[in-house]
């Protein structure tokens, strides 16, 4: 059995992943949203199955809320309700893709109107941020056209300076914005912030405290998204990532189940780069459970990251050194493939264990009763996500 070393365990035990409130409600696609029995009723009930994958695999400290979907009229309290589980209120999400308003834009609106309520929405998810303690504003933005000749571009693109300038302007000192790009959908000829070098430009006018959000999902395939994250992390604007995979647009599945190498690549440059356990670099899951059951979904999502760090961390970096000097153009590759190609999961299962935490915690959860009790307990009632 590969064993992992005291330096590798201690960086892996200081692992945080942020879990997406959202990722427990009933989502779907334009076709259909399946209901899961024990689905979360209100944003209590969430943190609460958000807190069920923390108990199991230590490795989910905090939960991100997504702004109106976890609407509360008491954010202290639910920052409680979280705290009595032993997790933390952290990212909070903005939302300006489901109101009436937002068809033809939102922070880049030429309708100052529904610009400036757009950006109200920011400030208020700020007041939000206030009451639960947390530091993120991550901005993701579903704006742009379909048709050429639609809308002029270049005055989106200053009206988004402004907009951005208005909301950065109200954060706080220890407070951060984050701006997520995405290449397409909903829109499906230009989007607002397409790639990562729109988003560097805008948060970089902004300064210091705005930063690039990376979702794993946001590209188009075939791009090499370990270079953006070796870029940003050399620019120091890499503020985040939402981690999910995806086979053919963002598909929002479990992290590492399309394209687990993908995932070790990125990796790999997250800890060359001084990304690992940097509290400048936020790890956050973006997924959805269309399917699946979502706890267990969850707790997999972690495992995979956990598992990929341990792979990353276990890359002779004094070897790849050599061999790159060399030229040893295979010695190289050879490196990092057989640190991808070594089966952890035995040491860490092991590791948990000797930790008094599941060795197993898929099936610690499948044993736990807690989905029965949940499907019993949580009948009626509505739910905001994705399928509201
Ligand atoms: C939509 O693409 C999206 O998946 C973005 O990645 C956001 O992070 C997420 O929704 C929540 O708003
Ligand atoms: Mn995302
Ligand atoms: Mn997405």
């Amino acid at each position: 059995m590969t064993t992992l070393s005291n330096e590798i365990l201690a960086t892996l035990e200081s692992q945080a992943i942020e879990l997406p409130s959202w990722a427990f409600g009933n989502s779907g696609t334009r076709f259909r949203v399946f209901p899961t029995a024990g689905t979360p009723r209100d944003p209590f009930e969430k943190i609460a199955d958000a807190a069920e994958v923390n108990r199991l695999t230590a490795l989910a400290p905090t939960v991100a809320l997504h702004i109106p979907w976890d609407l509360v009229d008491d954010y202290t309290a639910l920052r409680r309700h979280a705290e009595d589980l032993g997790v933390k209120l952290g990212t909070v999400n903005s939302n300006t893709f489901q109101d009436e308003d937002y068809k033809f834009g939102a922070l880049t609106h030429h309708d100052e109107r529904i610009r400036r309520k757009a950006i109200d929405h920011h400030l208020a998810c700020i007041d939000v941020m206030d009451a639960t303690g947390s530091r993120d504003l991550k901005i993701w933005l579903a704006e742009g056209s379909n048709y050429p000749g639609q809308n002029d571009m270049r005055g989106r693109q200053d009206r988004l300076q402004d907009s951005l300038e208005q909301i950065y302007a109200r954060l706080a000192d220890d407070q951060r914005l984050v701006l997520e790009y995405k290449f397409f959908e909903p829109s499906f000829y230009h989007t607002d912030v397409p790639d990562w070098g729109t988003s560097y430009a805008q948060v970089a006018a902004l300064g210091d405290k705005a930063l690039v959000c990376l979702d794993t999902g946001h590209h188009a395939p075939g791009t090499n998204i370990e270079f953006i994250v070796m870029q940003l992390l050399r620019l120091g604007k890499l503020g985040s990532f939402d981690f999910n995979s995806r086979f053919y647009a963002d598909d929002d599945l479990i992290v590492g189940a399309a394209d687990p190498f993908q995932l070790f690549r990125i990796l790999t440059e997250v800890v060359r780069g001084g990304g690992l356990n940097n509290p400048d670099v936020a790890f956050m899951l973006d997924q959805c459970h269309n399917i699946e059951d979502k706890i267990p979904g969850q707790i997999r999502s972690v495992l995979n990251v956990q598992e990929m760090t341990a792979r990353a961390l276990l890359v002779d970096r004094d070897a790849l050194t050599a061999a790159q000097q060399a030229n040893d153009v295979l010695a190289a590759n050879a490196v990092l493939m057989d640190a991808f190609y070594t089966d952890v999961r035995p040491a860490l299962a092991e590791w948990r264990a000797s930790r008094g935490l599941p060795a197993d915690p898929m099936a610690a959860f499948a044993a736990s009763g807690y989905l029965p009790r949940i499907a019993a307990e949580r009948v009626g009632g509505t739910q905001a996500g994705w399928g509201a």
